[in-house]
């Protein structure tokens, strides 16, 4: 079998990249290893910024999003026992994000891929990518038990953080900066209405909590546990009980989650990852495999989506033009969103969670930072135009 765009992995990034082909009318596979099933049930992200939004709905997959995603204007940060609204739209010239989980967006792009795309093969494992300094690139891959080739004019991994495309790149050349963190999340969703109409993220000397919904009935909710965590070690009352204790409002001594049956728990860990190169002769890397974020700026999904766009329109360009100059571009392109990105991240990270390590100082330090954001105009847009995202092209 031969493509023009091979692409490896059927998460957002790959299924957003052969709908936006689809659209320049550049022909694609989509190899996935898991099943449909499995795809479109994984909990992830949840925040979907305004470029995200304008792609999904310029590949027609926008009717469900503007039906039941939410919009929100703004996010509530909480310390001190204290709350303090960051407002978008005043702060960033009108942008707001929007609340519709990774799971629908990815089952709307199946159900039109499969609807008029091309290829996408579900159960197909991909073990290596070969020749991606060469004309025709060559994927391998298994599926229905056979070990099959598809060559290339392009390939793009969009394999996630544990792909094997990132094996393209010749370890001479790859460069992967990472960062760990000393604390993982405890994720949980619930039949049970978000406590407020907006997300609220919670500094506390108990450690950070995150109050974030899926729809006007389910509510996700996180909270900072030590690494190593066994989800079975927290009941659903000690983690609501905890939700509570670290969201409490010295104002509001009354004001509770509202409870509900717990439906899904997990333990995430959090990482900073970015691999340098994110091109390698006709070999692309796209979203989570060149590039990882804790999910604490909501970035990981958006990054994933920017990546695509960026690539599609180099590809598009390259198929109607002949030039490649916007996929030469596209590495660089890519990474000074993503390091924004990253740097974004990493200071919603450290300034709302309590390191194992951390001394009084370092406390003093974070509330004073969020200090500077509830009581200054400057501060707050920082978050904020970071938060609804910068728009394409800028960075
Ligand atoms: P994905 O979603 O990991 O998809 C990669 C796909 O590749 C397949 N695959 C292979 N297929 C064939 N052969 C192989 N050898 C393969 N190896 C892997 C996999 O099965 C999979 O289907 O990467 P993609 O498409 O780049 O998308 C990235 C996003 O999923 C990720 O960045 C976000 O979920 C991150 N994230 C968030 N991002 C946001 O923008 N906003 C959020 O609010 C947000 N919250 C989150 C998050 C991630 C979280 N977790 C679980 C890490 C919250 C959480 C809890
Ligand atoms: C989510 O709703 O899953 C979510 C929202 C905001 C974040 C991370 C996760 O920063």
């Amino acid at each position: 079998m031969h493509t023009t765009v091979g692409i490896i992995g059927g998460g957002p990034s790959g299924l957003l990249l052969a709908r936006l082909l689809h659209n320049a009318g550049v022909d694609s596979v989509v190899l996935e290893s898991r099943d449909r099933a499995y795809v479109e049930r994984r909990q992830r992200a949840g925040i979907l910024e305004q470029a995200t939004v304008d792609a999904l709905r310029a590949v027609g997959a926008g009717a469900r999003l503007d039906a039941e995603g939410l919009v929100h204007d703004g996010v509530e940060l909480r310390f001190d026992g204290r709350a303090h609204r960051v407002d978008f739209p005043s702060l960033t010239g009108g942008r707001r994000v929007w609340v519709y989980a990774q799971t629908e967006v990815v089952k709307d792009l199946v159900a039109l891929q499969v609807a008029d795309g091309g290829p996408l093969l579900f159960g197909a494992e991909v073990s290596a990518v070969e020749g991606a300094d060469t004309d025709r690139p060559v994927i391998r891959y298994t599926h229905e038990g056979r070990e099959q080739t598809l060559t290339c004019d392009y390939v793009v991994g969009c394999d996630g953080f544990h792909g094997v495309t990132r094996a393209a790149v010749p370890e001479g050349v790859r460069r992967t900066y990472e960062r760990t963190y000393p604390y993982s999340w405890l994720g949980i969703l619930a039949e049970a209405p978000p406590a407020y109409d907006e997300l609220i993220y919670a500094h506390s000397e108990r450690g950070f909590a995150l109050a974030s919904m899926r729809s006007p009935s389910v509510s996700r909710l996180y909270l900072q546990v030590p690494n190593g965590t066994d989800p079975a070690d927290w009941s659903d009352e000690r983690i609501w009980d905890e939700l509570d204790a670290r969201l409490a409002l010295a104002s509001d001594p009354q004001w509770r989650l509202k409870r509900g049956p717990v439906t899904q728990k997990s333990v995430l860990p959090m990482r900073s990852s970015v691999t340098e190169p994110m091109r390698w002769g006709r070999v692309f890397l796209a979203g989570d495999a060149a590039h990882i974020v804790p999910p604490t700026g909501a970035k990981g999904l958006n990054l994933a989506a920017a990546d695509v766009i960026v690539l599609a329109r180099a590809l598009a360009h390259r198929s109607s033009t002949g030039s490649a100059e916007l996929l030469d571009a596209y590495s660089d392109t890519c990474l000074r969103r993503v390091w924004r990105a990253e740097h974004f991240s990493y200071f919603m990270t450290t300034t709302l969670h309590t390191d194992p390590g951390q001394s009084a100082f370092d406390t003093r330090l974070q509330l004073s930072q969020l200090e500077r954001i509830a009581s200054s105009p400057h501060a707050s847009a920082e978050l904020a135009e970071n938060y609804v995202g910068l728009p394409l092209g800028r960075h």
